[in-house]
């Protein structure tokens, strides 16, 4: 494959013509046209299948039910092609390593199981009952139960990850390790802490009545687009966007809606942010107490004047702990080390103040820009206590959102994929299916790594996902699968874990989202979570590629019956009739009660939130304002000279590649740059479009590198840079992750950079 480079400013709105143009060359390209137009009608209606691509919420009213990225993502999945035991006697598998992430999943969607075999260095296939019967041999041959790691990637379905979960806890351990344990974990801790539930407490509604909008640390144009009609729609109406970012994403400047011809054909864009901050990265628990000073000072005056009071005093006192501690803590904090560490000055933070005073309804809304560092648990706490403090809380319009990664993230957490699990759940599911589920916490993504770096995996299961490019410190991580005695990877397509065999392997192609799913007792639906609590069915239309391909709830069913036996529980049964597990899940998860009837609600029913009825579930019963001091630095133990920053471009999910563009920031065709400020690129003695290596700040002694970018100048803050995961996970070190969280800190990585010597070529094609 041949892809032009070029670095050029995009000028136009995001969404728009170019986004149209994008999805009709992906849809042309998934050499299956007619199949995904019909799958993208389909998508977010009430009798179809939820997107694969984000959890952002359903909006049942509109016509718009898919964007851009969605249509990548279902059309990357609808495919023609196909990879078979052909292509992989053609590939050996350490020549395939040598091959692209965009290559490996360009070459289709796998059909049949695969086992590895060493003689040949090749994957080679396997029937299904004896792929199932290997891994039930290994499991039964382990020493105790910790030894087995169950990862989950967030597209698993409910009705998959509740048996998943169930199997693993039947085995023995809680060994949950996750992609959310990379992702949204500083909010699901912080939120607890704060306010005793750890998702977010609005509706996708609440968008619809808020006065403010306060965006942190989030790419919506790319990673969630469907947001922008909401914060359209918000700014239209006139309400304030204020944004914290990082770098200037054009998505939060301006959008013009593809699927309104007049704006397409006369370039009408609306403008989303009314302001747009940014600070350094790192500096957004700052710029937040920052506010909060801003604010505090202001109702002094007040109060000092007899005027009323810019906080809700009520709600403060009813529902609410600790406010004189953060008070205390917001006067300890100086102006000069809150505009240090934000980067941004104090009239900017007054100014964003001034926003927030003077809305009724306010939102906060976060994404990786907040949960990817050391401090990113009090980073959450600290916005919410900003929310707390004018009780934007359990009304309509206000409240808080952290915006979720996969489609399904926010609903394996609920099916009890934890590796911390509450004694309520365990309680729950051992009183029902009558065994002692264990007790002590198991390993998260980095702790399971380093379990198999000490050679104490035997085997490990990835319900989807692709490890060895999404985790940290990629040559550790790789070394780490090999270490397993068994890797089981059920997949939709290739990817670079397959490639990181452990002594044995086996490759379970599974049906994705968008496909029909039949069992015995005839076609299945499942259901999904969105970051909006809303629960609702998904059923697939498009039919599968191969009759040897199963349905993820069937591979589990066949795991654990290999494993366990029937004595216990019928796996296969329940895997014949997924209304049986609904009615399980109905017996021991809290507000699922008459699942299998309100599956049948248009648009789904809502779980429900406490918080959002102000009833916190923690210690002392009210909502706790935290009063952390801010971080001494954001890369304390080094004295690097750049915090490098990971992202994702626009042709990405994840560690899928669809293409080399990253339209909105100018990109086409590469992957392989460094986004830097052009004052720092003199200081360096250096140009724009220079070649550069760039390596880890080290603490342990481990040299972390990686060659040949080319640098972009760019619009962001000095001595911050910005450049794509994964390829730049092999700087994430393993050994760095957030307090109280275990995320690996990809968005706060302490570098260097100097001009590339050796020409050695990592492209991505
Ligand atoms: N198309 C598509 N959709 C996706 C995904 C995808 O890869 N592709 N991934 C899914 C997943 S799993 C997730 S978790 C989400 C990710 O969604 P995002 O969180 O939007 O993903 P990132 O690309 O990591 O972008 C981080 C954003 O935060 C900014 N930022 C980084 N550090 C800081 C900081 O310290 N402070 C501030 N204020 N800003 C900062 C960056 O400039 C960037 O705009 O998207 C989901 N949706
Ligand atoms: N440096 C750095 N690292 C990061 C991040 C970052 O911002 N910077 N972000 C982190 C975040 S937020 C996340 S969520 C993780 C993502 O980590 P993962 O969830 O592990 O990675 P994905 O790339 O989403 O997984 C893609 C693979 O999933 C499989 N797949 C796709 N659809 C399905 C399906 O329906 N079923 C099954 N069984 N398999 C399927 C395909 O084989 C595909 O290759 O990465 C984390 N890593
Ligand atoms: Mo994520």
């Amino acid at each position: 494959m041949k892809f032009k480079t070029a670095v050029k400013p995009y000028r136009a709105a995001a969404g728009g013509l170019g986004s149209l143009e994008a999805t009709t060359r992906f849809v042309i390209d998934s050499k299956n046209a007619l199949k995904n137009m019909r799958n993208l009608l389909r998508m977010n209606k009430a009798r179809g299948f939820d997107c694969p691509g984000c959890a952002w919420g359903d909006d049942n009213k509109s016509t718009f039910s898919f964007c851009e990225n969605g249509a990548k993502a279902v059309t990357w999945e609808a495919t023609r092609r196909q990879i078979d035991a052909a292509f992989f006697a053609q590939h050996s598998v350490s020549a395939l390593t040598r091959q692209s992430d965009y290559f490996l999943e360009y070459q289709g969607r796998l059909t049949e199981p695969l086992r590895y075999n060493p003689q040949t260095d090749r994957y080679e296939p396997i029937s299904w009952a004896d792929a199932f019967a290997m891994i039930g041999e290994h499991i039964r041959a382990m020493d105790h139960p910790n030894q087995l790691e169950l990862y989950t990637s967030g597209r698993a379905s409910n009705e998959a990850s509740y048996l998943y979960q169930l199997f693993g806890r039947m085995v023995g351990t809680n060994n949950f390790p996750d992609c959310s344990n990379m992702c949204h974990e500083a909010s699901g801790a912080g939120l607890k802490r704060s306010i005793g539930v750890g998702k977010g407490t609005i509706h996708l509604a609440d968008f619809e009545q808020a006065d403010a909008i306060f965006v942190f640390g989030q790419n919506p144009g790319t990673n969630h687009p469907r947001m922008l009609h909401s914060l359209r729609h918000a700014a239209d109406r006139g309400a304030r966007i204020v944004t914290f970012n990082t770098l200037r994403e054009r998505g939060l400047e301006r959008f013009a809606d593809p699927q309104k011809p007049l704006e397409v054909v006369t370039s009408k864009a609306g403008a989303i942010s009314s302001s747009y901050y940014q600070p350094r990265l790192g500096g957004d628990m700052a710029a937040v107490r920052g506010i909060a000073k801003a604010l505090l000072e202001t109702q002094r005056q007040r109060l000092a004047k007899g005027e009323e009071s810019l906080f809700d005093d009520a709600f403060i006192a009813e529902h609410t702990n600790g406010i004189d501690q953060w008070f205390a803590q917001i006067d300890a904090t100086s102006w000069q080390s809150i505009e240090q560490q934000s980067g941004l000055s104090q009239q900017q933070l007054r100014d964003a103040a001034v926003v927030w005073q003077q809305a009724k309804r306010v939102i906060c809304t976060w994404a990786m820009g907040i949960t990817q560092h050391k401090h990113s648990l009090d980073t959450v706490r600290e916005i919410t206590n900003l929310q707390l403090l004018g009780g934007h809380l359990g009304k309509p319009g206000a409240g808080l959102c952290p915006v979720r990664g996969h489609s399904n993230v926010q609903g394996n957490r609920t099916m009890g994929i934890d590796e911390k699990p509450s004694t309520a759940l365990l309680d729950s599911l051992g009183r029902h299916f009558n065994f002692n589920p264990p007790r002590e916490p198991g390993h998260n993504t980095v702790e399971a790594i380093s379990a198999m770096l000490r050679d104490d995996v035997k085997v490990l299961i990835a319900l989807g996902g692709n490890l060895a490019a999404a985790a940290p410190d990629t040559p550790r991580t790789c070394e780490a699968l090999r270490r397993c005695g068994l890797t089981v990877y059920i997949s939709t397509k290739l990817n670079r874990s397959h490639l990181m065999p452990g002594k044995a392997s086996l490759i379970l192609p599974t049906l994705g989202r968008t496909e029909e799913d039949v069992q015995a007792s005839g076609r299945q639906f499942v259901t999904v979570e969105d970051s909006f609590s809303m629960v609702h069915a998904s059923e697939g239309i498009g039919k599968p590629l191969a009759t040897t391909q199963r349905s993820e709830t069937a591979i589990v069913a066949g795991i654990a019956d290999a494993t366990l036996g029937k004595e216990k529980l019928d796996w296969r049964a329940l895997a014949g009739d997924y209304n049986l597990i609904r009615e399980h899940i109905a017996a021991t998860i809290p507000g699922f009660d008459n699942f299998n009837a309100r599956c049948e609600e248009p648009g789904g029913f809502w779980l429900g939130n406490a918080a959002a009825d102000l009833r916190f579930a923690t210690p002392s019963g009210k909502a706790e304002f935290s009063a952390a001091v801010l971080p001494q630095s954001v890369c304390p133990e080094t004295d690097a000279p750049f915090v490098l920053q990971t992202l994702r471009s626009h042709d990405q999910y994840n560690t899928t590649i669809y293409g080399l563009d990253d339209r909105y920031r100018g990109v086409y065709g590469q992957r392989d740059v460094l986004f830097m400020h052009p004052d720092d690129i003199d200081a360096l003695g250096l140009k724009d479009g220079d070649r550069v290596d760039i390596e880890t700040r080290s603490t342990d002694g481990i040299e972390r590198r990686v060659e040949d970018f080319r640098l972009v100048a760019y619009d962001i803050p000095r001595g911050n840079l910005a450049a794509y995961y994964p390829e730049t996970n092999p700087l994430v070190p393993l050994t760095r992750f957030g307090d109280g969280t275990g995320t690996p800190t990809s968005k706060s990585i302490p570098v260097s950079v100097t001009a590339a010597h050796a020409r050695q070529t990592l492209r991505i094609a």
